[in-house]
């Protein structure tokens, strides 16, 4: 187990209880005060956690980056790739993780003005990209997420200090509430659960396809549904979500015909660079966390 020198503010999978602990981080981090989200924008996602951006991208992107879906999903390279996740019920893919790598067309996407610009915003600073992935959900097989904060496990196992990350996500297909549309608990950001259970080794090999440590126990989860809510994200193919890291979120299985494929990218602060895992043997693969620093730049 590596030892952390520094102080740890959210201690998670260190008890046999889980525990609240009061978030004493922004949500929304001062630092640039200008670009595309407007003061109203900035201030909804520093109360509720998540914004929504309808529309964020025109149709005829929508088409190519599901040409590019197309052609990831169906390349035997990357499906034999261990950055390629397969759904447990099925040969399917799952997920194809470091996806702006992999493709230039989704590299493009994550230097684009009308999200770099709100990204900075949201973490006032410059950001790199700590994980992409596709969530390819095809339909009849797609299963879910269940509840989780991403935070919880990018502070255990990828040694991220604090909240300072918001995740991007893509609809590239029609998100209903019915095919696996991602739910959300609005402010459930302002408390971080503190999760039971030890890291196992290499536990991102089953946590990517079915996440069982690191998740809130049930009476948490009843106390933080009742206290914010459940919103969930729908809306057609080019619409889009920016939400915080510890934002409680999960979707639900897809056994409707229609696939829930999202591009997914999370960007990290320059000011919050992991060290060693604070609640993990090692840390994970660079395709999960990356070691690359590099801000993203127009
Ligand atoms: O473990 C992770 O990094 C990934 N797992 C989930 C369920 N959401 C965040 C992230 O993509
Ligand atoms: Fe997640």
């Amino acid at each position: 187990m590596t030892v952390r020198a520094v102080s740890d503010s959210y201690p998670t999978r260190v008890s046999d209880r889980p525990m609240w602990i009061e978030r004493s981080h922004p949500t929304a981090w001062p630092g640039v005060a200008s670009g595309p989200a407007s003061g109203a924008e900035v201030a909804c996602y520093d109360r509720d956690g998540y914004l929504q951006i309808p529309g964020l991208l025109e149709s005829e992107e929508v088409a190519r980056y599901w040409d590019e879906l197309g052609r990831l999903t169906t390349d035997p390279e990357i499906k034999a790739d261990e950055r390629t996740v397969v759904e447990s019920s099925s040969d399917e893919v799952r997920s194809i993780f470091e996806v702006h790598k992999v493709s230039d067309v989704i590299a493009e996407l994550a230097r684009d003005p009308r999200v770099l610009g709100r990204v900075r915003q949201l973490l006032g600073s410059d950001v790199y990209i700590h994980q992409s992935r596709i969530n390819y959900m095809p339909g009849f097989t797609g299963n879910g997420f269940y509840w989780h904060s991403d935070f919880e496990t990018w502070h255990a196992e990828d040694g991220l200090p604090a909240p300072r990350t918001v995740s991007l996500s893509i609809a590239l297909t029609d998100n209903y509430p019915f095919n696996g549309g991602l739910m959300v608990m609005p402010g459930s950001q302002h408390t971080f659960v503190s999760c039971t259970g030890a890291t196992p080794a290499n536990h991102y090999k089953e946590s990517l396809q079915e996440q069982e440590v690191g998740t809130p126990d049930r009476d948490t989860l009843r106390a933080l549904a009742h206290r914010c809510g459940i919103d969930q994200f729908t809306g057609p193919a080019g619409s889009a979500l920016l939400f915080d890291c510890n934002m409680m979120h999960g979707s639900g299985n897809n056994i409707t015909p229609f696939p829930r494929s999202n591009i997914f990218i999370v960007f990290n602060s320059v000011d919050n660079i992991p060290g060693a895992p604070f609640a993990a043997p090692t840390p994970r693969p660079g395709w999960v966390a990356s070691r690359d620093h590099t801000p993203v730049r127009r």
